[in-house]
């Protein structure tokens, strides 16, 4: 049992905050009747008093580790990428692709130069060049079944993929008897490669009844991995990577790192698309710098991390995940104000699973709901540092977007937080009066408490759409993206955190609660779990496709990145949020440009 004393020495978490609460008493019956095992001596040493604790009043520790970068580490990091020279370098190189996409010819290199600039990075610099160009390739080709015959088994993957991406409705029926047409394919031609990697691909593009498509990926799957033995270079490493995780599930900016590289490695690349997409890269990580720089001063201004030294200081780390919503250049703001918000997020998690005693955590919930600054003096020292701090930044985020869009959006902000302390508190009561929800109950309010819809709120207000009306109507059509995206946030997570949750004394999780209601080992709980994210997935694809409208899209692909970030930052499940493996993406992905320092 671990006291932080340095916390105790910053602010005077003194026995009065015991003191406030009269129903210790019975709290400390209870326990006692349940013999529980988490009875420990609380002891300060602000005050010398010993006392015999309740329950809830062990105040538990995480023992995160420091950050791993300084305050001025952070402020002293910048990039030589930004300045008129690159600016008007890259023009040129825009202009020869530009003409590239007009010239490229025949259908199938049209929609691999397509594939190649959304892989590299830099499709949103020809926005409306390919949004053109699907649009006539869709009504040419796809949307008509008398059509495919037209087009070869390769090109309608990667067709279907690449439209069924920007939102058109291409059906499964495009890959009719591809099943029975494959029994028996033993062949290893680079060819054939390439077809069955973009016939998987598509498929990981169905929704939850398309057989067609379910098959398809099996057959892909099973081929493709028999065909690392006969393949080496580049598609061999396309191949492994493809297997690891679909295109789909990866992360745009860390797909990008990678591709770029493979993409130089290859024989006959184009030099303009490598330098662009290089150039680019390290524009907009110059862009990504100052975003950091910016978050990082706003967290040296709450003094959370001397104040509230129990919760992580992982503002680098929390960064690094608004870089997976979107990298952008315009989406500067929306990476500024969700770093703060996760920042918040994992400061007030902590209070809820690892400092607060359950007496302080309801008086806490109580505060948030009424959004009262009037009513904190009831609160603990610790606790008043955490509700103003939050409460200043929450009214700051509102003000901006009340003085540059004209709308107020405290209302919405509110009900999004007091949201998400109901549903810490469901499962700090769960956690101390030892209850043990069933895996519906847990997942229902595990859905909420793992942040993904506050986090997307958040996103709501800060996308390009800049009526209220259309973003209200966003709100109302996405809240199953909302819900699908959350439900793969938190299955990834408890894959990735809950062992460590476990010894530190948490509620149980959804492996733990799947355990205990099948009676399955660990290892089955995780491919149940696993499972349960693909069909996830299915159904997220299907609400993308029926949510589909203009203004929305932009929501719904920022949502669609949260689940995939999820699937990045915990790995395989098997690691850790904020280990070393994320201090690699970090050097890797903000602080090293790829054509160097
Ligand atoms: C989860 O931590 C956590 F803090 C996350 C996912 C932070 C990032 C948030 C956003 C980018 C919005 P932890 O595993 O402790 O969460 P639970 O809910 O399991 O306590
Ligand atoms: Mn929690
Ligand atoms: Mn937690
Ligand atoms: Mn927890
Ligand atoms: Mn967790």
């Amino acid at each position: 049992f671990i006291i932080d004393h340095s916390l105790l020495s910053n602010i005077s978490l003194s026995m009065a905050s015991i003191r406030l609460f009269p129903y210790s008493i019975i709290q400390q019956i209870s326990s006692l009747a349940r013999g529980n095992a988490y009875k420990r001596i609380y002891s300060t040493r602000a005050t010398g008093i010993t006392v015999d604790a309740p329950e809830s009043h062990v105040r538990r520790s995480a023992n995160y580790e420091p950050s791993s970068w300084s305050f001025d580490h952070i402020q002293s990091l910048s990039s030589k990428y930004t300045g008129h020279d690159y600016v008007a370098r890259a023009n040129t190189l825009k202009d020869a692709v530009k003409m590239m996409i007009r010239k490229a010819g025949n259908l199938l290199r049209t929609m691999e130069l397509v594939d190649e600039l959304q892989r590299l990075g830099i499709s949103y610099l020809f926005e409306e060049e390919i949004s053109n160009l699907l649009e006539t390739i869709y009504y040419n080709y796809y949307k008509f079944p008398e059509n495919w015959n037209k087009i070869d088994l390769n090109l309608k993957a990667l067709g279907f993929r690449l439209l069924r991406q920007h939102g058109y409705h291409v059906p499964q029926e495009i890959f009719l008897n591809f099943k029975d047409k494959n029994q028996n394919r033993n062949a290893y031609l680079l060819s054939d490669v390439v077809e069955m990697l973009n016939v998987y691909e598509a498929s990981y593009h169905s929704f939850e009844d398309e057989s067609i498509l379910e098959d398809a990926r099996d057959i892909t799957t099973k081929y493709l991995k028999e065909s690392l033995e006969k393949i080496d270079g580049s598609i061999f490493s396309l191949v492994s990577h493809a297997l690891e995780q679909p295109l789909h599930w990866r992360v745009p900016r860390v797909e990008s790192k990678w591709f770029i590289e493979l993409y130089e490695k290859k024989g006959g690349a184009s030099p303009t698309l490598i330098e662009l997409a290089k150039l680019d890269f390290d524009m907009v990580q110059a862009i990504h710098l100052e975003d950091l720089k910016h978050a990082s001063r706003w967290w040296r201004n709450t003094s959370w991390d001397t104040k509230l030294t129990f919760t992580r200081d992982l503002i680098v780390e929390n960064f690094l995940w608004t870089i997976g919503f979107s990298y952008l250049p315009n989406f500067s703001l929306g990476r500024r104000t969700i770093t703060k918000v996760a920042v918040m997020i994992t400061t007030l998690d902590d209070v809820y699973d690892v400092f607060g005693t359950l007496g302080e955590l309801e008086q806490f919930t109580d505060v948030i709901n009424r959004w009262d600054i009037e009513v904190i003096e009831q609160l603990p020292d610790y606790m008043k540092i955490c509700f103003f701090g939050l409460y200043n930044s929450i009214n700051d985020i509102t003000y901006e977007t009340l003085a540059n869009k004209g709308f107020l959006i405290l209302p919405y902000l509110k009900k999004a937080w007091a949201d998400l302390c109901k549903a810490y508190l469901v499962e700090a009561q769960w956690y101390h009066r030892g209850h043990i929800p069933t895996l519906n109950e847990y997942l229902n309010n595990a859905c909420v408490s793992i942040s993904g819809p506050v986090a997307l709120m958040h996103v709501h207000f800060l996308t390009s759409v800049s009526s209220i009306e259309e973003i209200q109507r966003c709100i109302e059509r996405t809240e199953n993206i909302v819900r699908y995206v959350s439900l793969i946030f938190r299955l990834t997570d408890d894959l990735g955190t809950s062992l460590g949750e476990m010894e530190r004394g948490d509620t149980l999780k959804s492996i733990q609660l799947y355990m205990r209601e099948t009676g399955a080992t660990e290892p089955e709980a995780r491919s149940y779990i696993k499972s349960l994210i693909g069909k996830t997935w299915k159904k997220l694809n299907k609400e993308r496709a029926i949510v589909n409208s203009q203004s929305s899209r932009e929501f719904i692909d920022y949502a669609t990145n949260l689940a995939r970030m999820a699937q990045f930052m915990y790995g395989e499940g098997d690691e850790d949020f904020g280990l070393d493996v994320i201090k690699s993406h970090v050097l890797s992905l903000l602080f090293t440009p790829i054509q160097g320092i």
